[in-house]
């Protein structure tokens, strides 16, 4: 299988982030990809590529999906902090333009002080923008659609976008749980415009197997019908207010969006993969052109902020039951977070694919 990865995209570095409390190291780390690349490396399936394509228009994509307000201040934000007399390591919020605080929503949000635009276009405190974050997203995404650019829709095969920071919770503008641009949704509007054979929007799956629930994409595409959200999570973790099975959609989109949320600490392997079925048949039914996968691994038994119990050789089955689907599919890396199996996490669930 290919794999497209690029250096770019461990420019974003944070030192730390708060954790219970407790400051600790960054685990979004760069060196997550280090150790994803050393394993696939060592097997020959794998056919790793750090070429991107430097032709595609990022803007363009990107402005299909996040507000451009919001793009303009990804973009400046360290800059005007930085002017603004804030501290050089990073922009992060102090004030979250939190409902009980706002007496109506800003209208001019480009007026705001540059501490104020940190607490209304991010919802946590891990995402701090550092002097080189801006150039890692925009690294991350070339990587993920170079790799679409390069997705054969002709035939049932698989390719994976080795990328950080990951996307998932990354709204239409908002960054938090370590995403700032919504990496898979791009991904999905671009090969819809590929595909011009029609007017109407090609029809596209998007199955989220990270453990945390992808509140962004589910809001991207809340409304939409040509874009199906399925996503397996833990239930009452974080993001907390999003991932229920009583949210399916909205307006035409009703119904193509698709929760499943799992109990934290019972979840194993057998649970995941009988709920995963179920999954996949309602993918199947919906017949998409392609499937994007939201590939988080922070299901597994050890990792330092989950509480699922998948094993190695569970990533395996997992990758089986998604090329079970039968369709084209656009491996695309979310979280995961003990960086000792990480590599061979994901390596397993590619490999069960194949
Ligand atoms: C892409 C991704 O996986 N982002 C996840 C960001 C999670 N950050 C907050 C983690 C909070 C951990 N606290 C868990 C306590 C209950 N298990
Ligand atoms: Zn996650």
């Amino acid at each position: 299988m290919r794999v497209i990865y690029n250096l770019d995209c461990r420019l974003h570095d944070p030192p730390h982030e708060i954790l219970s409390g407790q400051l600790v190291d960054y685990l979004e780390s760069p060196s997550r990809l280090d150790y994803i690349l050393k394993a696939l490396t060592t097997d020959p399936i794998f056919e790793l590529s750090d070429a991107i394509e430097e032709s595609i228009d990022l803007n363009k994509y990107i402005l299909q999906v996040h507000d451009k307000d919001y793009l303009s201040y990804l973009e400046t934000a360290y800059e005007r902090w930085v002017e603004d007399g804030g501290d050089k390591s990073a922009v992060l919020p102090e004030t979250f333009a939190h409902h009980a605080l706002l007496a109506s929503k800003p209208t001019n949000p480009e007026n705001l002080s540059p501490c104020a635009k940190a607490g209304l276009y991010c919802f946590d405190l891990s995402c701090p923008i550092m002097s080189r974050t801006y150039e890692a997203t925009l690294a991350s995404l070339r990587v993920v659609l170079t790799a679409a650019s390069q997705l054969d829709l002709e035939k049932s095969n698989g390719i994976f976008a080795l990328c950080r920071p990951p996307g998932h919770h990354a709204g239409l503008s908002t960054c938090g749980g370590y995403c700032f641009l919504n990496n898979i949704s791009i991904a999905a509007r671009f090969l819809q415009s590929r595909i011009t054979s029609s007017e109407k929007r090609a029809r596209m799956a998007i199955l989220d197997i990270d453990y945390h629930h992808g509140n962004g994409t589910q809001q991207i595409f809340y409304d939409d019908p040509s874009v199906l959200y399925v996503s397996l999570h833990a239930e009452n973790d974080y993001p907390y207010f999003t991932g229920t099975a009583l949210e399916t959609g909205t307006g035409d989109g009703e119904k193509t969006t698709v929760n499943f949320p799992l109990p934290r600490r019972t979840t194993g392997d057998d649970e995941y993969c009988q709920t995963l079925e179920r999954a996949v048949a309602i993918i199947r039914e919906y017949d998409p052109v392609c499937v994007l996968v939201s590939l988080g691994v922070d299901t597994y038994m050890d990792d330092p902020i989950c509480e699922f119990k998948i094993t190695t050789p569970g990533y395996k089955r997992i990758g089986e039951i998604i090329g079970s689907i039968g369709k084209p599919a656009l491996f695309v890396m979310e979280g995961g977070y003990h960086l000792e199996t990480l590599g061979e996490n994901v390596a397993n669930v590619l490999r069960g694919f194949n």
